[in-house]
């Protein structure tokens, strides 16, 4: 059975989204607050941060690379486009760009006394992260117009992705009300009921669809 360690209203609401969305059991193993510093975690993370997934001999850590691999090994469960495909390319697009452009924004305004040695710099961190998150999320507002899914006719892995970014923004009921086409979006998303019982489970309150 695949081993989860994750943490509630974190990037490990993206692998076991993509699991409950398969509807395969799994192990959740919850980290405590902050960056771990359990020796035999950090031998699976060395980061100590969450999520990891140890599936066999196999350890795979990053929220996006482990969805992206859980969609590879149940590929009946279509949470990943075909190879070779448009909407395949889309995929990796929004796959990555929401893991390593987006996110580290959320880490930025999260933990914004990770990036300043100077305690004086932790407020100007986060105001700062603040604006990154409005324009990014303005930007990808209108990239999204008129997408029934994000990545084209399918629901994937990068809808999960987007719906637990978009929530884990600053304050989304305020983004979620200024970027309308985001909305529908993360509205479609959220109707599905395993997506519904994900945040409810990780403590997240909804935002009413746009
Ligand atoms: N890009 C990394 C992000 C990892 C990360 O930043 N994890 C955060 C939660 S999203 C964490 O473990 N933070 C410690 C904490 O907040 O307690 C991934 O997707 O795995």
């Amino acid at each position: 059975m695949y081993r989860l360690y994750g943490k509630p209203y974190t990037m490990s609401m993206v692998p076991e989204g993509a699991m409950d969305e398969i509807g395969v059991a799994y192990d959740l193993v919850t980290l405590p607050d902050g960056r771990s510093t359990d020796p035999e975690y950090l031998k699976l993370r060395p980061d100590g941060l969450a999520p990891t997934l140890v599936d066999g001999d196999l350890v795979v850590i990053e929220g996006s690379a482990i969805a992206m691999h859980l969609a590879d090994r149940h590929p009946d469960a279509g949470l990943a486009p075909a190879v070779g495909t448009a909407e395949r390319a889309r995929w990796y697009q929004w796959m990555l760009y929401l893991g390593s452009m987006v996110h580290p924004v959320v880490a930025n305004e999260f933990h914004a006394d990770w990036y300043t040695d100077e305690e004086s710099g932790v407020e100007g961190v986060r105001r700062r992260a603040r604006r990154n998150a409005d324009t990014l999320w303005a930007q990808i507002d209108t990239a999204v117009a008129g997408r029934a899914w994000l990545c084209g006719g399918t629901f994937t892995t990068a809808d999960i992705l987007f719906l637990a970014e978009a929530y884990m923004h600053h304050d989304y009921p305020a983004m979620l009300a200024r970027e309308a086409n985001v909305a529908t979006l993360v509205g479609r998303i959220q109707a599905r009921p395993r997506m519904a019982a994900l945040l409810e489970r990780h403590g997240v309150e909804t935002v009413a669809p746009g």
